[in-house]
């Protein structure tokens, strides 16, 4: 629907934008529309929860029992479930798999399956929450690749290249939906008196010129002389292959990846987690291909920007397992390519 302003200019709901998409394609039947519209709803949920924040302190800690006797759902839980509850009986899709969770989410035999295959991040960043930081949910898309019945993991383990669509929400000053399926990154802003996304950013793109980098430098002495050099080379006091020194860029960096992503998308910059030898699990990188590198290289790739582990594109990487890390560089091309340029040159 539109909704009219008192100075009678139209609004576009999400709902409406994501129907008019939806026409583009005579061959669509709508349910894509739908299954974004419920990630969109699981969105509003998770940021009424995400704004009650502190209030756990008072209700009862997460992870502990309330005063009325009632266990308190820690967030990062709460958030899995309600996107896995209002996406499990619709019949759109044939699968999911969560962060939060070992193994592939099954259709319940009592439920339909669909075409569609959900990966999501339900909330990233979810060391922050205690400290009221932005944090996030990410999503990705694909279609199945089983014929039919209940979907499989090799549904699940998809290259980016093959996602239908993309997104995130974002809960910070106010919550946003970011999302592509192909035709341009749009964004949303709800706007909580009425309870809906509404259309702020349409046709996102990275600005030229990259005003950010973001990492967490406290990791300098763990990372390989590539990374390191890079790194310099972005703060300027470093030359390229070239004898080449860029202005130096500013630091930006939160901790969470979905507010530190956004920031880059719309100011420019890039954002990256390289490998680094501080904890024997993040010898490939921290992040997740699955459920964090492809579905925003995707919105990147969509925005202007690109997206790297280093060597090769992110979008190109075919997962082998659901939970497989990734080193991950993302943001502006020209900074994605000198980094791997670097790493070329330096990490041999
Ligand atoms: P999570 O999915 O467990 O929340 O971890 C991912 C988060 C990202 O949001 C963020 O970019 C990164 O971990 C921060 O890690 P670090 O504290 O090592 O800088
Ligand atoms: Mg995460």
């Amino acid at each position: 629907m539109f909704i009219k302003t008192p100075d009678d200019t139209q609004i576009m709901t999400i709902e409406r934008h994501f129907l008019e998409e939806q026409q583009i394609y005579p061959e669509a039947t709508g349910v894509l529309t739908s299954l974004l519209y419920d990630i969109a709803l699981a969105g509003k949920v998770i940021a009424s929860q995400t704004t009650r924040g502190g209030l756990a302190e008072i209700l009862g800690q997460s992870g502990n029992t309330n005063v009325q006797g009632e266990q308190v759902m820690k967030l990062d839980e709460l958030a899995d479930r309600m996107v896995s509850r209002l996406n499990d009986h619709t019949g759109r899709l044939a699968v999911m798999a969560s962060e939060e969770q070992e193994g592939i989410i099954p259709i319940s035999p009592r439920y339909p399956t669909g075409k569609y295959v959900l990966l999501y991040d339900p909330l990233d960043g979810s060391s922050n929450i205690d400290y009221n930081v932005s944090i996030g949910t990410i999503f990705a898309i694909y279609r199945r690749k089983s014929e039919d019945g209940p979907g499989t993991l090799d549904d699940c383990l998809q290259k980016g290249r093959d996602l239908v669509a993309s997104g995130y929400l974002i809960y910070g000053a106010s919550t946003m939906l970011v999302y592509t399926s192909g035709m341009g990154v749009h964004g949303f802003t709800l706007d909580p008196s009425v309870g809906e996304f509404l259309l702020t950013h349409p046709n996102i793109r990275m600005p030229e010129k990259p005003k950010y980098y973001s990492v967490n430098q406290g990791y300098e002495k763990f990372w390989s002389e590539g990374v390191r050099r890079f790194t310099h080379y972005l703060q300027g006091d470093e030359p390229d292959a070239d004898g080449q020194y860029r202005k130096g860029l500013s630091l930006r960096y939160i901790g969470s990846m979905v507010a530190d992503f956004h920031r880059n998308l719309l100011g420019g910059g890039v954002f990256y987690y390289p490998v680094d030898n501080k904890d024997p699990r993040y010898t490939q990188g921290k992040l997740r291909i699955t459920y964090e590198g492809a579905p925003l290289a995707f919105i990147t790739e969509q925005a202007g920007g690109s997206s790297s582990n280093g060597k090769q594109n992110l979008l190109d990487i075919q997962p082998t397992s659901l939970h497989q890390r990734t080193p991950l560089y993302i943001g502006n091309r020209d900074l994605v390519e000198k980094a791997e340029e670097f790493i070329r040159l330096y990490d041999r």
